[in-house]
Order: C-alpha cells, then structure tokens, then sequence
C-alpha cells in the first residue's frame, strides 16, 4: 500500500472522474488525496455559476448523487424548474431544487468575494466532505465545441444539442490566461506527492483543460512521479457520455491506441479493462488490465487500488520495474 505520508493528486471530469474519485476517498486519507476537477464545463445560467463536474464529485463523494443519472441529486423535487417552465423560461438544462441552492449558494460566495476553490472548499464542508477537491483553476476557462453548425459553449453542445452535431475541433476559451488553482499548484510541487491519477474522464473536454492548463504538463513533468491513466474507453465505446463518438469525430481511433495515443508521453501506466487484452495495443508506456467497469462501490474501492498499486511500481526516477502486462 502506498506510505500514509504519500500524497497523491487525481484528476477528474464529471461521471466517471467521480466514481474513482470516491474509491480513492475510500483508499487514502483526506491528507493524502487532492481531486482537482475539470472547470470548463462550467457556465452561468439564469445568472447563476453552474459547476457540473465540481457539483458531480461534491455530490458523489457526500453520498447524495443521483446514482442513475450520474449528475445531479438523489430525491430531488422539481417545484422551481416546473414553474421556470411554466413562465417560458430556457428548460434544456434541468435544475432541480436542491441543486439550485448549490448554485445560488456558490453566487453568493463569489459575490462575496470568495474563489471558487474557498467557495467550492465551504459548500464541501457543508456535505461533509473531508477530503480535499478544489477545481482545476480559479480563473474562467470555457470549452468551446466546434462543430460545421459553428461553435458552442460545451453545455449547449452536451445538453441541449445532446452530442448530435458531428465536432471538428474545440479549444478552451480563457485557458491562457488562467492559472492552475493554488491547491493545484500547492499539490503539484508538494515534495511527498507519490502519484498522480487521471481519472477515466474524457480526454479532450474533462482532461485536456486541467493539463493543458499553463505550466501543469511541466510541473507534472518536473514532479517525476508516476502518471496513471484509467482508460474510458471499454470495448471500443465510452461508458457513458460522448467520449467515443468525438474520438470518433476526431479521426482518432476509437480505442485504448487512441487513449494511448492521445495521452502520448505523459503516462507511465494506461490501465484498461481486462476485457481489451486481446486488443492490440502499442504504447510507450506500461499498460494494466484490471476490470476498469465501476458499478458498485466495490469496484470503484478496487480501481483505486489498482491504480495505487502500479504507481508503486515505479522507481522515483520513472523507470518501471517488473512488468505488469
Ligand atoms: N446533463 C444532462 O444531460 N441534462 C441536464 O439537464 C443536466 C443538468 C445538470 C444540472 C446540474 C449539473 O451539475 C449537471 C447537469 N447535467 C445535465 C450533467 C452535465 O451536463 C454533465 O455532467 C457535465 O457537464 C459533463 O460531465
């Protein structure tokens, strides 16, 4: 197991960044685990800052998620969204009345003041959250999709366009002139950091604009400890949302290559459901297989474990020992 005084930083977007996230909460102590989570889904709404992937894992890893749909809240009514509709209000994106107050709280603190890393660490605080998750940065960065119908915040595209439009690009409006959040960097230069996770979360809009964020592939680079990646991709499709069909879109082999391919250098270890091993697969990195499927808290428990472990495969200068084909 990985030394008590070991820190280890994971990286996550929305649905499944959450499902490791919460295994890894069950494996390391809230010193030990910093989940930075991926802000440019983010987007305001009826005036209101909207965080869906900082709401997913505050929701997940307090217990309250709404397990089927992935995002939102368990035992939600919808009183406020009934009567939005009612009024001719936009009703695309749906929000639910305890969500709501998440949103009008966060609008509240930020007009005090506050980050969105103090405003995201207090309402964590008030669903007992004793682990640490603070966004990627607290500066504005937008995914834009770009699509032959032209562009569109990622929102509109994910949501009210349901993934239909067939994308040929997207950029993260903001990224160059943002900084990585101070957790984050606090995290990324922490001497005793062992390893850092990414979560199965789509690569190009969950995970590209936390490390494409100025100078985070550097310091990952500069930090020297293991990078393991989890795979979302699982028999050629994604386990849920557009993952698959951008890789797709993209030109980019809808696979574990196209993962691989995609994360290029910066891995150490790609872990991939043990149902792809006969899938050929060349890397310059070590690959693991293990069942990568998250349903039950079970698994999710033993993904992190997985991922932990090959992280202790590595010496400190990066070099693997052993083989864990
Ligand atoms: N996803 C949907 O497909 N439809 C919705 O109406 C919707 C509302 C919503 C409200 C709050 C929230 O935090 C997330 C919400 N999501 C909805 C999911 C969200 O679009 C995605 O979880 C992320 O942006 C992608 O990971």
């Amino acid at each position: 197991m990985i030394d008590s005084d070991k820190k280890v930083i994971a990286l996550c977007g929305g649905v499944g960044g959450a499902k490791l996230a919460l295994g890894l909460s069950r494996v390391l102590s809230p010193g030990q685990l910093t989940i930075v989570v991926n802000t440019g889904d983010d987007f305001d709404h009826f005036g209101l800052p909207i965080c869906p992937d900082l709401d997913t894992v505050m929701y997940t890893l307090g217990g309250v998620s709404n397990k089927t749909q992935g995002w939102g809240r368990e035992g939600e009514s919808w009183h406020a969204f009934e009567t939005l509709k009612e009024l001719g209000a936009e009703t695309w994106f749906q929000l639910g009345d305890k969500d709501l107050a998440v949103h009008l709280q966060r609008r509240a603190l930020l007009d005090r003041g506050f980050s969105l890393s103090a405003a995201t660490s207090s309402l964590c605080s008030h669903f007992g959250i004793a682990h640490t998750v603070i966004p990627m940065s607290d500066n504005r960065v937008s995914t834009i999709i770009e699509t032959a119908e032209g562009d569109l915040p990622f929102q509109h595209y994910f949501v009210r366009e349901q993934c239909r439009p067939t994308i040929t690009g997207y950029r993260f409006d903001g990224i160059e002139s943002a900084a990585p959040s101070p957790g984050f960097t606090r995290a990324l230069e922490d001497k005793d950091l062992a390893a850092i996770i990414i979560c199965p979360s789509n690569p190009f809009v969950s995970v590209s604009p936390v490390i494409e964020l100025p100078g985070v592939r550097d310091s990952i680079r500069a930090s020297g400890v293991p990078v393991i990646a989890v795979s979302p991709i699982v028999g050629g499709k994604a386990i849920k949302g557009p993952a698959a069909k951008m890789f797709a879109e993209l030109n980019l082999p809808v696979s574990n290559q196209g993962v691989a391919d995609f994360y290029g250098d910066l891995l150490h270890t790609l872990v991939v459901d043990q149902g792809d091993r006969d899938e050929p697969l060349n890397t310059g990195c070590q690959v693991h297989y293990c069942n990568t499927v998250m349903k039950t808290l079970d698994e999710k428990v033993a993904l992190a474990r997985e991922c932990l472990h090959q992280s202790l495969l590595f010496t400190p200068g990066g070099s693997a020992k052993g083989n864990s084909h």
